[in-house]
């Protein structure tokens, strides 16, 4: 039995998920946040991607949340989503994000951007220069670039992958032993400046070794394992946490391709995250929030002209097929959708961005309740995601009408 797709406003009535994004906890969607100030005590504005993506952007982005600074936020294209704003780029002429704008100086190089910060608003627990984090931050480059070894060139003899594997877990030993090294699941005794430097590169090797590799840096690492979970419990950091999903396919055009090493675990790996199930995935521990499927409807409402507009399919169809997997995803219920619907349903399964467009948890609700309707008239799958670049998702595609 399955029951007919409720109507938009049927929907509309089944949300009041509501965020203030300026004084509210950490999101994606914020142009303003005063942290409860006023907006005459800003003095900062954060240049970064639309995406929300760039792993730069995200050190300064959480390091101004935790330290609660007023700010202000533009958002910038990446190039390959799309065209760089010109006025972006007669501010920063190379157009690398992310920047700042401190009391009406311009300042990039998101190390650079943290010691400015820090000299106005003080140390985030340590400074950037201090003899204790100075080590932790060489460590971290060093990650960095054995991960970059093993993911971003295609190895000639699996010898080499091996090779590859093996220094990137020597240096994850090395991480490891870091944070053994001091009391509690932090770096050093308490969480600063270092945590927000390690989010969001070791975020990015989590889910992209998972895929690619079929290797769980959070599973097979007890300290990175209780690290994440430490980080998982500020919700700033949950405020800007991406998925697996998201990760894999919006990695290789960045750095210039990302290798599969086609072993069974991998294969397993990638199909999951592909095609899920979602739920359980190594990208997130904390319970779930009461309120993911109410979000995940409140922002594919707001959005949903743009969201049928870019869609392959014929409008109407596609309408109807996704007011049926919200439907599903409301009521549990199951709601056929119109044949030849299925293409379009994973279409938009493969391109909900996190934290852009929602956060993690409603993202898994939606691609869920989009992959079980559309499994009721086919297995056909969208049109696949790109990998030399992201133009599927320019952002002026979704520049509310
Ligand atoms: N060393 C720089 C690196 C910044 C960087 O590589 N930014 C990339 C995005 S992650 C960028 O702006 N690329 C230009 C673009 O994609 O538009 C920093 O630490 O800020």
């Amino acid at each position: 039995m399955t029951i007919a797709p409720l109507n938009w406003s049927e929907l509309e009535a089944l949300t009041d998920f509501h965020i203030d994004t300026v004084n509210g906890s950490t999101n994606a969607q914020a142009t303003l946040r005063l942290f409860g100030q006023t907006e005459s005590e800003v003095r900062v504005t954060l240049y970064r991607d639309n995406h929300a993506w760039c792993p730069y952007c995200q050190k300064v982005w959480l390091w101004l949340e935790e330290k609660q600074i007023p700010y202000r936020i533009k958002k910038v294209t990446m190039f390959c989503y799309g065209k760089k704003e010109s006025w972006y780029k007669r501010k920063v002429p190379s157009g690398m994000l992310p920047a700042i704008e401190l009391d009406g100086r311009i300042i990039t190089e998101s190390d650079d951007i943290l010691i400015a910060l820090e000299k106005v608003f003080s140390v985030l627990g340590w400074g950037m220069q201090d003899p204790q984090v100075l080590p932790l931050r060489r460590l971290e480059r060093l990650l960095f670039r054995a991960w970059c070894s093993w993911l971003c060139y295609r190895t000639r003899s699996p010898r080499e992958e091996q090779y590859n594997r093996e220094q990137f877990i020597k240096v994850v030993a090395m991480v490891e032993d870091a944070l053994g090294s001091t009391p509690g699941d932090y770096f050093l005794s308490d969480f600063s400046t270092v945590d927000v430097i390690f989010t969001p590169y070791v975020e990015r090797m989590n889910a992209s070794l998972y895929y690619y590799k079929g290797y769980s840096l959070r599973e097979e690492n007890p300290r990175l394992q209780a690290w994440f979970a430490a980080m998982e419990s500020r919700s700033t950091y949950r405020g800007t946490q991406s998925d697996f999903h998201t990760h894999v396919h919006d990695l290789p055009p960045q750095m210039g391709g990302c290798w599969e090493n086609g072993e069974p675990q991998m294969l397993l790996n990638k199909a999951r995250v592909d095609n899920g199930p979602w739920f359980g995935l190594p990208d997130v521990t904390y319970p779930e929030p009461e309120t993911s499927r109410a979000e995940a409807l409140q922002r594919v409402i707001k959005h949903r002209a743009n969201i049928i507009r870019v869609n392959p399919a014929d409008d109407k169809l596609f309408d109807e097929a996704l007011r049926c997997a919200l439907t599903h995803m409301m009521t549990g219920e199951l709601c056929t959708p119109p044949s030849g619907s299925d293409a379009a349903l994973r279409y938009l399964r493969d391109r909900i961005n996190v934290p852009r467009d929602m956060s993690i948890y409603a993202a898994k609700r939606l691609r869920e309740s989009l992959e079980k309707t559309a499994s009721l008239v086919g297995d056909s799958q969208g049109i696949p995601i790109p990998f030399n670049h992201r133009r599927d998702q320019d952002p002026a595609n979704f520049v509310r009408t």
